[in-house]
């Protein structure tokens, strides 16, 4: 019988020391972006990151998230972004289309950049959901994206250097030294 195959593990590590972080907030609904923002810098904190390693700014809207986070990413200056929102569900169509446009924008701005985009963004159909979500019952979703931003930051890192340095490792044996 052959033997169990035992693959090799790649998995980003939560520690936060060394890395930066673009946190995009939006002022809507800010009794509970502010708390989220709150746990999130709890999370980064708490695993050592820096202040002057984190920056955060504020959009009116969700629908604005996606531009902010796009421009941030292409700074060039960060390891990893959050984005923080809250859409509450009202009596027209308006809430799902800022839903699908903030969630699809996000997707983008990290896909077209490469950079890590953290979809902290609560979709509610009503207040006390979102409050559950924002430090009551449900926990607090802007820790979770917190730590989600490190592990993320840490994998891509790793990634990142792996495909280099099997690349430089090919390139090197493959390549005959030169006469001088
Ligand atoms: N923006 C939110 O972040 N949450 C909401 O619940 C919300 N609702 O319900 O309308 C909302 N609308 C504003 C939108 O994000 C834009 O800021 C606005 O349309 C200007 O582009």
């Amino acid at each position: 019988m052959a033997d169990k195959l035992q693959p090799r593990s790649i998995n980003g590590e939560l520690t936060a020391s060394g890395l930066r972080f673009g946190i995009v907030v939006s002022r809507f609904n800010s009794f509970i972006t502010d708390r989220l923002l709150t746990a999130a810098l709890d999370a980064l904190e708490r695993s050592g990151a820096a202040s002057e390693n984190v920056d955060v700014v504020r959009v009116p809207g969700a629908f604005e998230l996606p531009l902010a986070a796009k421009k941030l990413a292409a700074t060039g200056r960060y390891d990893s972004l959050i984005a923080i929102g809250c859409i509450l569900r009202g009596e027209t169509a308006h809430y799902d289309y800022v839903c699908s446009e903030t969630s699809r924008g996000l997707q983008l701005a990290q896909m077209d950049t490469g950079l890590p985009v953290i979809f902290c963004v609560l979709t509610c159909d009503t207040l006390e959901q979102a409050i559950d979500r924002a430090g009551l019952k449900g926990g607090n979703k802007g820790f979770e994206a917190g730590l989600a931003a490190i592990e993320m930051a840490r994998l891509s890192r790793k990634l990142a250097s792996g495909k280099s340095s099997s690349a430089a490792s090919r390139t090197t044996s493959s390549r005959k030294p030169r006469r001088r």
